[in-house]
């Protein structure tokens, strides 16, 4: 006993201290427990495969899910080192494992650590948020171990055998005790990876799903980096320039972009620090749009497409129907806003600017029909914003003159005060209906949709403002849209969208999402956008209240609990739902409704883009994605009649 004390040096004692904390407080380190925090582990071990990758050393990453939730991670790189290191006297490997920071120590003035998740804070953090680890590493001509239980070493790093390759493999189950749940989803982590392989060029990454029968299996790699990434963003679009537009730069801040324009309307700029997606945007996006705005403006003067008297193109105008992914490479990003995805280096800006200005004008000069296609859309653009500000004012000189602006489905509340009201928006006549009755009118308004969908994608502005499902969503919001949005104007501080959970409800909220998306986007990032959870079963039974379940594990587990009341399952009737039409007023204000009972979803911006993203899939030419997108959905369909 006293000779085990003696063995601990007081260097150890603080790194056990370190892990401890992680264990204490894990948000702090990775977010949260939830099913994100566990995807982040996974996120921490790939990134340094990344890394080692961007170092030039590594060309293969292999990830596997295996039975039991067990992750494994093997790359080709070079290996952690497996040397002891001199001043804790165990191995650089092992230090990496259990000491917190360790790769930033290292990092800092090698330069090391270019890539990182969202707290790129590595290894021993995923080592200490699991209940054990395994680490094997091929390096100097041999295979060496080590393995950890929740943090704490149970065999240090030693030699097992020889080998002439090199590479790093890990495995490691997440601690079942921290998270809330062990159960990843492919799909999330597989949409990780095929992004990760864009913006890595040349990288290829295997993820494998060996839970389930038949195995799940995904291989990327694109030797065309973000413009693979543009081009699979485009794939249902029709194309302005066949080719993506590719700038690429090294030095100070390592810059790739991919520009190609489509004949839509919106526009879809992806931006990228260090691997990592920032959809607040930052500095090397306002770079990016400075540099873009002035090549287009200063070709056209230069050839004359832009006369003397004409003012210049604005940026919103040569952003009409773009694609681009801008992926920059910062040492020390700083991040802001509210999701700290928003860059802050300010000198990234002048940087991005001066490469895009210069790369674009070469490139215009040299292919100048691709020039003249994408000006002529640029000014069409132009002038259809012109005509759709003439529009606006006609339709607000209009309302000021008309006493109610408010559309005439809209069953409004009768507080003013923004912050308690709240706006549901359904689709369909009869559960607008049920709604109206079943709802809290002093706080409560209901706007039932009806009339066509229309196409976003497909149209400007000026249009969107006269559509007859999206302008009372418009008025009855009260905070205009796109550039004019006024969030203080708001009338109700939540809008909740509530559809059916089949395909015509998904289809719905993926509209609503991408028109807030695009067209009233702080609604989104100030957390008003609400989507309503409606039950999917009701359970009962004579002298037993009745018992909503809103999920199929809902369901689960209430038929659990209820045996355990010794209540038998085939005593009990089931209803299932199918649309919010079923449900009487009453039952809709107490499953969906009441405040006090109901499950609000907000949503995030990161839904929103899905959404949007989604949409322009579902909007796109090809029939294969829409099919693929309603059989996925399948789950959620019951009465689908197609
Ligand atoms: C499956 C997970 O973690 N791969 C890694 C390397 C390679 C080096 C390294 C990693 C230097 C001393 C801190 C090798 N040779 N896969 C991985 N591959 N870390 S992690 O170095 C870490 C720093 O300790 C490496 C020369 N330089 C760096």
């Amino acid at each position: 006993m006293e000779k085990f004390e003696h063995e601990y040096n007081a260097e150890q004692i603080q790194v056990l201290e370190g892990l401890e904390a992680v264990r204490k407080r894990p948000g702090m380190y990775i977010g949260s427990v939830s099913i994100r925090g566990l995807h982040h582990l996974v996120y921490e071990i790939v990134d340094n495969c990344v890394d080692e990758a961007l170092a030039g050393y590594c060309t293969q990453i292999n990830i596997k899910i295996e039975p039991g939730n067990i992750i494994c991670v093997e790359d080709n790189g070079r290996g952690i080192p497996v040397d002891i290191h001199p001043k804790t006297k165990i191995s650089a490997a092992e230090t990496v494992y259990t000491k917190l920071h360790a790769g930033g120590k290292f990092g800092g003035d090698s330069g090391y650590k270019v890539s990182g998740g969202l707290h790129g804070v590595g290894a021993s953090v995923v080592n200490a948020l699991s209940e054990w680890t395994e680490v094997t590493i091929q390096r100097d001509g041999g295979i060496f171990e080590m393995k950890f239980n929740r943090g704490k070493t149970v065999e240090s790093l030693k030699r097992i055998g020889d080998s002439n390759k090199t590479g790093t493999k890990v495995r490691f189950l997440a601690d079942g005790t921290i998270f809330e749940t062990l159960d990843y989803n492919f799909d999330t982590l597989e949409e990780r990876f095929r992004e990760i392989a864009f913006l890595t060029k040349g990288l290829k990454i295997i993820i494998e799903d060996l839970r389930v029968e038949p195995n799940k299996k995904s291989e990327f790699h694109f030797e065309g980096g973000v413009n693979s990434f543009v081009e699979y963003l485009n794939k249902n679009k029709e194309k302005i320039n066949a080719k993506p537009i590719y700038i690429e730069k090294d030095g100070e801040v390592p810059t790739e972009i991919a520009i190609q324009y489509t004949t839509a309307y919106s526009e879809n700029i992806l931006t990228f620090v260090n691997n990592i997606n920032t959809i607040e945007g930052g500095t090397h996006l306002e770079g990016f749009k400075r540099g873009l705005t002035k090549a287009f403006n200063d070709y056209a003067r230069s050839h004359n497409i832009l006369k003397e008297k004409d003012s210049n193109l604005q940026g919103e105008d040569i952003r009409e129907g773009i694609t681009a992914v801008v992926s920059v490479k910062v040492r020390e990003p700083q991040f802001e806003g509210q999701t700290k995805t928003k860059l802050g280096n300010s000198n990234v800006a002048g940087i991005v600017s001066t490469l895009v200005n210069d790369a674009l004008s070469t490139f215009l000069e040299e292919n100048p029909s691709v020039a003249k296609a994408i000006l002529e859309k640029c000014i069409s653009a132009s002038r259809a914003r012109e005509a759709a500000r003439k529009a606006r004012e006609l339709v607000r000189r209009k309302s000021a003159l008309e006493s109610t602006t408010l559309p005439g489905k809209l069953a409004d509340c009768s507080s003013k005060n923004a912050e308690e009201c709240e706006i549901y928006i359904v689709e369909g006549d009869s559960a607008g209906g049920s709604a109206k009755q079943g709802r809290d009118r002093k706080f409560q308004a209901i706007l039932p949709l009806w009339g066509k969908m229309l196409n976003v994608e497909k149209s400007r502005a000026d249009k969107i403002y006269n559509n007859e499902k999206l302008q009372p969503v418009i008025l009855a919001v009260g905070a205009g849209i796109g550039n004019d949005f006024d969030i203080t104007k708001i009338r109700y501080g939540k809008v909740i969208i509530m559809a059916d959970a089949d395909v015509d409800g998904a289809h719905i909220r993926t509209l609503l999402l991408t028109f807030f998306f695009r067209y009233m986007r702080p609604l989104i990032e100030n957390g008003n956008v609400y989507l309503a959870q409606p039950p999917l079963y009701k359970l009962s039974k004579k002298g037993m209240q009745d018992i909503y379940c809103y999920t199929d594990e809902d369901l689960d587990k209430a038929f659990k609990d209820l045996a355990e009341k010794g209540i038998a399952r085939d005593s009990v009737a089931i209803q299932r739902y199918k649309g919010l039409g079923e449900m009487n007023p009453e039952q809709l204000w107490d499953t969906t409704m009441n405040p006090e009972s109901r499950i609000l979803i907000q949503v995030k911006l990161e839904d929103a883009q899905k959404a949007d993203e989604t949409f322009t899939m579902l909007m796109g030419d090809e029939i294969g994605p829409r099919r693929q997108f309603i059989e996925e959905n399948a789950k959620y369909v019951r009465n689908l009649d197609i």
